[in-house]
């Protein structure tokens, strides 16, 4: 089912590199960006949201809907492919998992080495003088707070200069934070194999992370039901959910692994 040379080189890895995207989240039940228009987001466009604009033209628009998917990320579960990423631990020396998604799910399967580059859900902080916020039990048990999050919620205020706390995500035009992406792109130059999960690379400067470690000699993978655009630079493009192939792949190259769920 998957090609020699890929187990061979997945065998032989001594590091190893995860980027994924929104699609390694869907089978949570977390919709993905550019999938996204109908269903859960039908109401919003997420790249419309995804802004400074749109926070300070709206503030309490933007920071409800983040508010509300900070509670679909806490009812969510890690899926299969997450558990596989994380599992890779166990039979190569470093693997480190460079995350463009703002939800918790990767640490939560059990990988010990996340370098979130897009920030976190999890993570506000304020927009005047930039101190994180303490969210100190803002999702409720029970009842959401946010039930619609077109009902609008304003952002709470900073305690220390009162200005208003802000998600703690890379909006466009915004610059990823510097040690995360200075730290990625020592992964990458450095890893042997590298696998593009879940995303549909056309964010910058993200989307460069696969070609580069195609460029410093990496085997590059790719995992993802739908063409990205990626397919010129990857060596094995495995076309599918994450959840099945990740799993999969890693029974084939490791037969200690448990089997993944029929
Ligand atoms: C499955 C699956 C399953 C489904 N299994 N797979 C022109 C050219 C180049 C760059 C630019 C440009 N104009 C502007 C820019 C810069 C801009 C950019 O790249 N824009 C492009 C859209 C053109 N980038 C930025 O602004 C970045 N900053 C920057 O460049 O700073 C320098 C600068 C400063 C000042 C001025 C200009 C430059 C910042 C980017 C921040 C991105 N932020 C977001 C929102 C985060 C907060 C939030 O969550 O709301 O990050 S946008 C959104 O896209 C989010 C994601 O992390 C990111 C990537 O999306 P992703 O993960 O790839 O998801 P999808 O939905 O696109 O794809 C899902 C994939 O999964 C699909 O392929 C499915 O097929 C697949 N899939 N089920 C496996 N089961
Ligand atoms: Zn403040």
């Amino acid at each position: 089912m998957f090609d020699s040379s890929l187990i061979i080189a997945l065998q032989q890895a001594r590091r190893v590199v995860v980027f994924t995207g929104a699609g390694a989240s869907a089978e949570s039940g977390i919709p993905t960006f550019r999938d996204a228009l109908t269903g859960l987001w039908e109401n919003f466009d997420p790249a419309q949201l995804a802004t400074p604009e749109a926070y300070f033209a709206n503030p309490d628009l933007v920071w409800a809907w983040y508010e509300w998917r900070r509670q679909l990320v806490t009812d969510c579960q890690p899926n299969a492919g997450h558990v596989a990423a994380a599992s890779l631990q166990d039979h190569v020396d470093q693997v480190a998992v460079v995350t463009q998604n703002v939800d918790d799910l990767h640490e939560r399967a059990g990988s010990s080495d996340v370098v979130h580059l897009h920030g976190s859900l999890h993570h506000p902080y304020c927009s005047s003088c930039s101190q994180p916020h303490n969210f100190s039990g803002a999702v409720a048990d029970g009842a959401p707070l946010v039930a619609e999050p077109k009902d609008g919620l304003p952002p709470p205020a900073c305690t220390y200069c009162d200005g208003m706390i802000r998600p703690g995500v890379v909006w466009f035009g915004e610059s990823l934070p510097q040690a995360e992406w200075q730290r990625a792109h020592r992964l990458v130059a450095d890893c042997d194999v590298l696998f593009s999960i879940g995303t549909s690379s056309v964010v910058y400067p993200a989307a460069d992370l696969p070609r580069r470690a195609h460029a410093s000699g990496a085997q590059v993978v790719q995992i993802n039901p739908s063409e990205t655009g990626l397919e010129d630079w990857v060596h094995h493009n495995l076309v599918g959910p994450a959840g099945r192939l990740l799993p999969q792949l890693l029974q084939a190259a490791f037969p200690d692994e448990p089997s993944p769920a029929a």
